[in-house]
């Protein structure tokens, strides 16, 4: 079912400074960024590598407010990794695939994700409590 590690979510209060931190200390690069409403997030994608259907990155997020998921999160637990996020050929057959098999979607349809990916996550509590992520890249 996956392609790749798309992208590793990782939760800060300061979006700039950590950017800093990544770009000085490892090197890499962003590559894009974005203000998700919807989620509640400022994001920004890190490239790391190229692989089959698309990228793998880092997507540091912001929160934009504390009643958004990545505020909750960094409320209860601090900074850190908040989900991995998988690439897939066809998020909908992957979507009825894991619901035939009693994982919980939280999303009822793809929704708009980072870059024009169409994406949609799996409740961490069905899934060893990691929130997951299914990534469909846009077509090029
Ligand atoms: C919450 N829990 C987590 C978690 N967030 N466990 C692992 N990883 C996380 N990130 C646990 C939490 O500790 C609780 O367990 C339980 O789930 C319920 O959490 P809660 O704090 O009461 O919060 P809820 O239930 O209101 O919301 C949790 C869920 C929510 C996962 C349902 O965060 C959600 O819908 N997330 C999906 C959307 C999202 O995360 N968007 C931001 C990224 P205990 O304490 O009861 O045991 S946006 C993104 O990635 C984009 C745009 C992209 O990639 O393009
Ligand atoms: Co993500």
């Amino acid at each position: 079912m996956f392609l790749r590690i798309d992208h590793v979510g990782i939760a800060c209060h300061n979006l700039e400074e950590k950017i800093k931190f990544y770009e000085e200390t490892f090197g890499v690069q962003v590559v894009h960024r974005e203000v998700n409403e919807a989620q509640g997030v400022r994001e920004a994608m890190l490239h790391i590598a190229d692989g089959e259907g698309g990228g793998s990155y880092i997507q540091l997020l912001e929160p934009l407010g504390p009643d958004t998921p990545v505020g909750k999160y960094l409320a209860k637990r601090g900074e850190g990794v908040h989900h991995i996020a998988y690439g897939v050929s066809d998020v909908r057959g992957a979507m009825g695939e894991l619901a035939g098999k009693g994982i919980r979607l939280l999303d009822e349809s793809p929704r708009h994700g980072s870059m024009n990916s169409s994406i949609v996550f799996l409740h961490p509590k069905d899934v060893g409590g990691v929130l997951t992520e299914l990534v469909e890249a846009p077509r090029q």
